[in-house]
């Protein structure tokens, strides 16, 4: 079976699915059902068959909804970029992707066209329009289903050298996680999820869409996160799930309260970390203890504090079913319970690899099958899982992932520079910030400012440093390498 075909399973024609923010019916399980099997049918009927690749980026609206579920029907590896994504990142997902068509809107054709040669290049809002043409009879609802191990959806996640690898999320990997988190959320049909997350990454896809197709509930669907909408919307949803950051700004809300919070049944958090104040100070204005869970997007949803049992504080929780946990000690033995060390994971929600790199695995998986996660943490003797820091070198801002490799290099392309090192910061409203440390040629002329806008053009806007500062050489050890933990320790 694959993905959809299991959600289906859950679908009741009638039951609202999708709702405005003013809460009227866009979809219900019917509409989204015939929708995505036209626009199935259009696909397979341009020449899309199981394990092409379709690169999509577009603003958030209910078409990206209709559109993945017409991927999984059709056996269309999907793969949904950052709208934040520029010119010259584009170029790289593309070549590397060699996708059959390229998916956007109107207002980035142009941009893809600058560039895409082979694949096809469509516009969603006309895709839509085109499949509602197609006539009743001829719609193929069962389409030729692909098997549950093969890709459903690559999903790109930057890597240490600066650039980004596709990870290949199979219908199996997403089946077994909306099942487990099921489980671990108590998740019914008579749920509202508030989904103001972008639809391109785990979080706002997987387990913001999934679970509730998996479970027939309804959803009221934001195009972007706004503090105001959210706090106002609370009353007629059960589960609200965001990054930290989102709680964070939640929380100016004067209109957040214990009674605007009444029929809320969980706030999950998840993505980055959340500060102790953040869940103290939500608890105290609320009085809902926030859940955090932990996952990534080679592995979907690892961890959940429970949503019956024992929240401890400071920890991601427990291993979710089916999901198996360990840490590895800096000898390279697996810890001791408390013990830190880098956190390995296996199970059905693990993915099965990065698209085209297969002679990295023995690198990225661990013999019997783990895959390392780059995360540090200790795993207590009741098996909570405590992250305290990461082996990887990644910044994590507003639940968005940054490679200093990738800024760095960009950085040192300018010809004023000599070499720069980029380090992640605390940041209040965005956990952390990403600050870039630049040594400038002798007689060149570079300030913040004219760095930052070299930059704009080049890489998308959440990856431009905060803050810039100039130093005369960088601090390096006997072995000539940079030491991020004095800049960290000299500017935090
Ligand atoms: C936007 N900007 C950011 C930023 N988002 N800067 C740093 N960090 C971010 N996360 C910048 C823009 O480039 C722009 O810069 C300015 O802020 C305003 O842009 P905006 O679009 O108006 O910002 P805003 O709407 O406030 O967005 C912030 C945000 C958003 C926190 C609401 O980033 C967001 O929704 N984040 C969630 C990301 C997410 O879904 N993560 C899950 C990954 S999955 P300028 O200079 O142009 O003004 C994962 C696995 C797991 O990690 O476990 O879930
Ligand atoms: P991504 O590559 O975007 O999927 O991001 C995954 C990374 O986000 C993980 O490897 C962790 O470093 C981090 N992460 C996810 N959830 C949490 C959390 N609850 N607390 C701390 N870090 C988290």
């Amino acid at each position: 079976m694959n993905l959809y075909e299991n959600l289906k399973k859950g679908f009741e024609g009638s039951k609202p699915f999708l709702l405005s923010p003013h809460s009227e019916v866009i979809y219900n399980y019917a509409d989204i059902d015939h929708l995505s099997g036209l626009v199935a049918t259009h696909l397979v009927e341009r020449g899309l068959v199981p394990g092409d690749r379709i690169l999509v980026q577009f603003e958030k609206n209910v078409s990206a909804v209709v559109l993945y579920l017409a991927c999984l029907r059709a056996g269309i590896v999907y793969i949904p970029l950052n709208t934040q994504y520029l010119k010259k990142e584009l170029e790289f997902f593309a070549a590397d992707a060699n996708p059959k068509f390229v998916i956007t809107d109107k207002k980035r054709k142009r941009t893809f066209e600058l560039f895409i040669k082979t694949s096809k290049i469509l516009v969603i809002d006309e895709l839509i329009k085109i499949s509602e043409k197609i006539k009743e009879s001829n719609v193929n609802y069962d389409l030729e289903s692909s098997s549950s191990d093969t890709a459903a959806v690559m999903l790109y996640t930057s890597g240490t050298t600066g650039k980004p690898k596709g990870a290949l999320i199979s219908h199996k990997n997403l089946i077994a996680n909306a099942q487990a988190l099921t489980n671990a959320w108590d998740w019914s049909k008579n749920d509202v999820l508030l989904h103001a997350l972008p639809v391109f990454h785990v979080h706002g896809l997987f387990v913001g869409l999934n679970l509730p197709l998996a479970n027939g509930s309804s959803i009221i669907y934001l195009d972007k996160f706004s503090p105001q909408k959210v706090v106002n919307i609370l009353p007629k949803s059960t589960v609200f799930m965001g990054v930290p950051t989102y709680y964070v700004r939640m929380l100016s809300e004067s209109a957040l309260t214990k009674d605007s919070c009444k029929n809320i049944r969980v706030f999950i958090s998840g993505s980055a970390p959340l500060l102790k104040k953040t869940s103290l100070d939500f608890m105290e204005k609320t009085g809902h203890e926030i859940v955090e869970r932990y996952g990534m997007t080679e592995t979907g949803m690892n961890t959940s504090n429970p949503f019956q049992g024992l929240r401890k504080a400071g920890s991601v929780g427990l291993a979710l079913e089916g999901v198996q946990l360990r840490a590895r000690n800096e000898s390279g033995d697996i810890s001791e319970a408390g013990e830190p060390g880098e956190i390995e994971v296996r199970g059905q929600n693990v993915f099965a690899g990065y698209w085209k790199r297969e002679e990295f695995r023995s690198r990225d998986f661990t013999e019997d099958g783990f895959f390392r996660t780059g995360d540090l943490g200790r795993i207590d003797s009741e098996g909570y899982l405590f992250l305290i820091g990461r082996k990887k070198d990644l910044i994590i801002s507003g639940g968005l992932n940054i490679f200093p490799k990738e800024i760095e290099l960009v950085i040192d392309s300018f010809e004023e520079v000599q070499e720069s090192a980029v380090i992640g910061l605390p940041h209040p409203d965005f956990g952390e910030q990403v600050v870039a440390v630049v040594v400038t040629e002798e007689t060149a002329r570079l300030d913040k400012p004219m760095l930052i806008n070299k930059m704009k053009g080049e890489i998308a806007g959440y990856k431009i440093p905060k803050e810039v500062y100039f130093f005369d050489e960088l601090p390096r050890n006997a072995m000539g390498k940079v030491q991020k933990n004095i800049l960290r320790e000299k500017l935090g």
